[in-house]
């Protein structure tokens, strides 16, 4: 029936289709490897996004090495952290709903730890809790997590055993989840803060964990003013800020110029009927929040923690009250005997300025950063959202050109009786 040449083609032709196919698939895999991201990436000030592969499964995977690192709170202080691949926060673990993730965990401290996975629903043995839902990864053990990514939205990843030393020295990150199916409006550019508090003794560099309340220094991405990045936005860009908390203390944040709206907690999105605007948000331990807002109006506009103490660096808490006492004969003397030594303010704290007093090493002043009208006085929990009508690329653009007229400005130069 068939002879042997149509045969001959007959292979031939099937062989052909058998390679294209393989070659189509092939093709089709190595576009969706290298495909253009679904989503707008997050922007982690001072942080970094984590790398990942993916696996023949389909799986992203992702490897998390936790150990002791140097961090720079700010230029002028280095502390003693444990951090997550070398940073604290550790870098942001992007994926998008649905994604299968596989995450391996290598132990480089020196004791046990457990990685929990904040408000992601998997299952009870991938919760991360030493002892009671997996064996402590013992050090220079890795162990790997694997679930399917359900929900979308703002997480964290945090050590969850001997939490007090493991978190109070840095080991938290965010884990974000985008929608598989994009949601309107479209953010344009989405930042992430992870709010922090640690106390370091002023002259050290280690922080010390068992504080309890009287912290000392509040970051951003544990970085403190000045060393904090702003967050640069072109006019009319809509603008979603992700805040995660994981410390000790709850921390109103803060924003000027605008009225946000919060859209989203770690545990869902908030409809739109059941959201209100606001120029604060509370974010306790525990927590992330979402804001949302279109940065409509240029300016160098603060977004800061509103307790008083936090926008603050290094201060001694025990130090008494001299507010109004002329303090000129004493410091001297004092410093002699406690070297460092700064008083607190006969003015105000004002004269804490980096720029008019130096004090112990590797301990930043209670306030810096310069403006282009001088000293900022502030420090700790601080940035800047600096918004511009006309931007080449979101570097730090430089000062805020004030229209004409829109400054205040003294009026009289010194007040007579
Ligand atoms: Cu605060």
């Amino acid at each position: 029936m068939f002879s042997k040449k149509n045969i001959f083609v007959m292979i031939l032709i099937l062989v052909g289709l058998v390679f294209s196919v393989a070659v189509y698939a092939q093709d089709k895999v190595q576009k969706k490897y290298t495909e253009k991201l679904p989503y707008t990436p997050v922007i982690t000030p001072n942080g970094s996004t984590m790398p990942w592969t993916r696996d023949k499964d389909g799986a992203k995977v992702f490897q998390i090495t936790v150990g002791a690192c140097q961090h720079e709170v700010a230029s002028g202080m280095i502390i003693n952290a444990w951090c997550y691949n070398g940073q604290t926060p550790g870098p942001t673990i992007e994926v998008v709903e649905g994604d299968l993730l596989r995450i391996y965990v290598k132990n480089e401290l020196p004791e046990g730890t457990a990685v929990h996975w904040h408000g992601v629903f998997l299952p009870s043995g991938m919760d991360g809790v030493s002892g009671l839902t997996q064996k402590s990864i013992e050090p220079g053990q890795t162990f790997k997590y694997e679930f399917r990514m359900k929900q979308h939205g703002t997480f964290m990843y945090h050590s969850h055993g001997d939490e007090m030393v493991q978190m109070g020295l840095g080991t938290m990150g965010f884990l974000i989840s985008h929608p598989k199916n994009p949601v309107d409006p479209k953010i344009d550019r989405d930042f992430a803060l992870f709010l922090n508090e640690w106390f370091v003794e002023p002259g050290t560099k280690t922080p010390n964990p068992s504080i309890m309340t009287d912290f000392n220094i509040f970051t951003f991405n544990s970085r403190a003013f000045p060393g904090t990045a702003p967050l640069v936005v072109k006019s009319g860009e809509r603008v979603r800020i992700r805040i995660g908390n994981v410390a000790q203390e709850s921390h109103p944040i803060h924003l000027h110029g605008y009225s946000f709206k919060v859209v989203a907690t770690d545990g869902g999105q908030i409809p739109a009927s059941a959201q209100w605007p606001e120029t604060t948000v509370l974010v306790a331990p525990g927590q992330t929040r979402d804001i949302e807002f279109v940065a409509d109006v240029a300016g160098d506009w603060a977004l800061h923690c509103h307790r008083r103490h936090h926008p603050m660096n290094a201060m001694g808490h025990d130090a008494a009250n001299v507010l109004g006492v002329n303090q000129d004969d004493v410091k001297d003397k004092v410093r002699d005997l406690v070297p460092g030594y700064m008083a607190m303010g006969e003015h105000g704290m004002d004269e804490m300025n980096y720029m008019k007093m130096k004090g112990p090493e590797n301990t930043l002043a209670m306030m810096g950063g310069e403006g282009q009208f001088g000293p900022v006085g502030m420090g700790g929990m601080f940035t800047v959202l600096m918004v511009r009508d006309h931007l080449k690329d979101y570097d730090q653009p430089g000062d805020y050109p004030h229209p004409k007229g829109t400054v205040a400005d003294v009026v009289v130069k010194k007040a007579t009786n």
